[in-house]
C-alpha cells in the first residue's frame, strides 16, 4: 500500500489517502476524496488547481481533470469545465454514469448539472489572488509563469491502483485550451499489470510525448518506476533538445515502489505502508 502526490501542496492529499487506504477504502475513492479537498480550496488555487486557479483570457476558470483505474476501460475525464469546484468528481461520474470517457466545455457542464453538481458563478471560482492576477494580465499583459498540476496515485489494501490529475491549466489560456492532464497516456495512465503514472508541467508540450503511457509500458517490461521515469525523461530530452520544457513525472508499481523524474527541481510527497511515514522529497532536474 502506498500513495504519492506531485508538489509539496499535495501533502494534505497524501495524508488523506494514507488514512483512507488504512481504513480499507478503495483507491478510486481515496484519490477522489483527497483530490476534492485540494481542488475546492481557494488557497491552493495558485498551484493551478480548481477553485482559485487562474482563469482563461476571458476571465473564466476552466478546469481539466481525469481519473484512471488499473482495470481496463476504467477512465473518465472532463476538460474546459467551468463552475464546478470538484472537477475530478465529475470525471469519475463520466466514467461511471455515462457511455463516454471524456466530456468537454458546455457538454461537461450540462452533464455535471444532470449528475447533481451545483454549478457556481465564475466569481465564486475566483479568489482575490486570481482576480488580481487576471487584472494585471488585462492591464499590463503580465502573465503568470506556472505549470503545476495535482497528480495523485493510490495503491489500496485490495491491490487496486488509481491515478487522478486535476488542473486549471495554463494561466490565461485561450478559452477551450486542453492540456495533457485529461488525456490518457499523457497526463495519466494506469494498468493493474504494471502500475500507474502522472505528469505535471507544460501540457502543451507534454501531450506530444505520451509520457505516462510510456512509463507504464516500461514498468510492464520489468523496469522499476525510477528506471522507467528516468528512461522516459531521457528520451524526451533527447527529442526536445534545447527546447526542453517544464515537466515532472511520478510513477508507482504494484509493489508500491515510487519513481520520479523531472526537468526542474520537483518536490513530491510519498507515503508507504512499509515505513508508515510520509516524506517530502525533492527530485533534482535531469541533466543529459
Ligand atoms: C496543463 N499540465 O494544463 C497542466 C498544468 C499546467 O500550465 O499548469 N499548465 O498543461
Amino acid at each position: 500500500m502506498a500513495a504519492v502526490g506531485t508538489w509539496t501542496f499535495s501533502l494534505p492529499a497524501v495524508e488523506k489517502m494514507r488514512a483512507l487506504i488504512l481504513e480499507g477504502v478503495n483507491s478510486l475513492d481515496c484519490v477522489e476524496k483527497a483530490m476534492s479537498d485540494v481542488e475546492n480550496n481557494p488557497e491552493t488555487g495558485p498551484y493551478i488547481v480548481g477553485r482559485g486557479g487562474y482563469p482563461n483570457r476571458d476571465g473564466i476558470v476552466q478546469c481539466d481533470a481525469a481519473i484512471m483505474e488499473g482495470h481496463p476501460g476504467r477512465f473518465g475525464a472532463v476538460a474546459a469545465l467551468a463552475g464546478v469546484g470538484t472537477p475530478l468528481a465529475v470525471a469519475r461520474k463520466v466514467m461511471e454514469n455515462s457511455p463516454h470517457s471524456m466530456l468537454v466545455g458546455s457538454g461537461a457542464l450540462a452533464f455535471a448539472r444532470e449528475q447533481g453538481f451545483s454549478i457556481e458563478d465564475n466569481a465564486d471560482m475566483m479568489s482575490e489572488k486570481s482576480s488580481n492576477a487576471y487584472q494585471m494580465f488585462c492591464e499590463e499583459d503580465r502573465s503568470v509563469k506556472a505549470h503545476d498540476t495535482l497528480g495523485l496515485i493510490a495503491l489500496d489494501l485490495h491491490g487496486n491502483i488509481t491515478v487522478g490529475v486535476s488542473t486549471s491549466g495554463t494561466p490565461f489560456k485561450y478559452p477551450g485550451r486542453v492540456g495533457d492532464s485529461p488525456l490518457p497516456g499523457c497526463g495519466l495512465y494506469a494498468d493493474i499489470r504494471a502500475g500507474a503514472a502522472a505528469a505535471t508541467g507544460d501540457g502543451d508540450k507534454i501531450l506530444c510525448y505520451c509520457p505516462t503511457f510510456h512509463v507504464v509500458q516500461l514498468m510492464k517490461q520489468g523496469f522499476s518506476p525510477a528506471a522507467a521515469c528516468h528512461s522516459v525523461i531521457q528520451d524526451i530530452q533527447h527529442q526536445a533538445g534545447k527546447n526542453m520544457f517544464e515537466f515532472g513525472l511520478i510513477a508507482m508499481n504494484m509493489k508500491g515502489e515510487v519513481g520520479v523524474a523531472s526537468s526542474v527541481p520537483f518536490p513530491y510527497v510519498v507515503w508507504s505502508q512499509s515505513t508508515n511515514t510520509i516524506h517530502q522529497f525533492q527530485q533534482s532536474p535531469y541533466s543529459p
